[in-house]
């Protein structure tokens, strides 16, 4: 299996390059935020309470998005790969993480950071706000609020793969097809050396 994850604050492009990537490598794409969307459309009890920490800028508690990412890597026990899209954003999704793909044999190939500046950041979730309907995009407050949680929480595991030497840092402005190609280079790279 060949898994991959993308990384980088809101608003970096992880869902929008996801989209690309996972037709392209064929993989299965796991997005977090996509899934909780999805509870609260459905309005289901996973859904309601997630909608309360989405709101506020806040993450969902952590046994709510392993258990998710758990039921899902179940589901798909013939996948080639997966690609891992807002998950892990704190140190105990790491782990759990690495935990579940050992139980598979398997393991992060490859870490993939989206770096991209405050100012841009802001304004693409403003303007995402327009038309989205996501509440966690259209207050201002909530996405700096959003920034500060990434930067203690999630920001901070991507030493994790740094020490495995599994970690890249990819330019996330420009066009999206630029960024596009930026990352399969990396990915075709990792891919000649990895055994899987
Ligand atoms: P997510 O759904 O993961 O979303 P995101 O971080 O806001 O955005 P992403 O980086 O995917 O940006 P996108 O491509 O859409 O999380 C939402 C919330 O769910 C979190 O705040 C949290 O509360 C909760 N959650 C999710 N996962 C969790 C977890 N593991 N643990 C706990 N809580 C969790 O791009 C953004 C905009 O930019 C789009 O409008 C796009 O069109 C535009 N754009 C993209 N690329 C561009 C480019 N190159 N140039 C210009 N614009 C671009």
């Amino acid at each position: 299996m060949f898994n991959l994850i993308l990384f980088g604050p809101p608003g970096s492009g992880k869902g929008t390059q996801s989209e690309k990537l996972v037709e392209k490598y064929r993989l299965v794409h796991l997005s977090t935020g996509n899934l909780l969307r999805e509870e609260i459309a459905n309005k289901t009890p996973l859904g309601l309470e997630a909608k309360n920490f989405i709101d506020k800028g806040q993450l969902v508690p952590d046994e709510v998005v392993i258990g998710m990412i758990d039921s899902c890597l179940d589901h798909h026990k013939a996948a080639s790969g997966f690609l891992f899209d807002g998950f892990p954003r704190t140190a105990a999704q790491a782990q759990a993480l690495d935990k579940l793909l050992s139980l598979k044999k398997s393991e992060i190939a490859l870490v993939l950071a989206l770096e991209v500046s405050e100012e841009e950041l802001v304004k693409r979730l403003l303007n995402r706000g327009k038309t989205s309907g996501r509440s966690d995009d259209t207050n201002e407050k909530i996405i700096h609020q959003r920034f500060t949680v990434y930067n203690n929480e999630t920001a901070p595991i991507a030493e994790h793969y740094k020490k495995l030497k599994r970690f890249q840092s990819i330019k996330g402005e420009g066009s999206v097809e630029e960024i596009f190609d930026s990352l399969c280079q990396a990915i075709d790279k990792r891919m000649k050396n990895f055994a899987y």
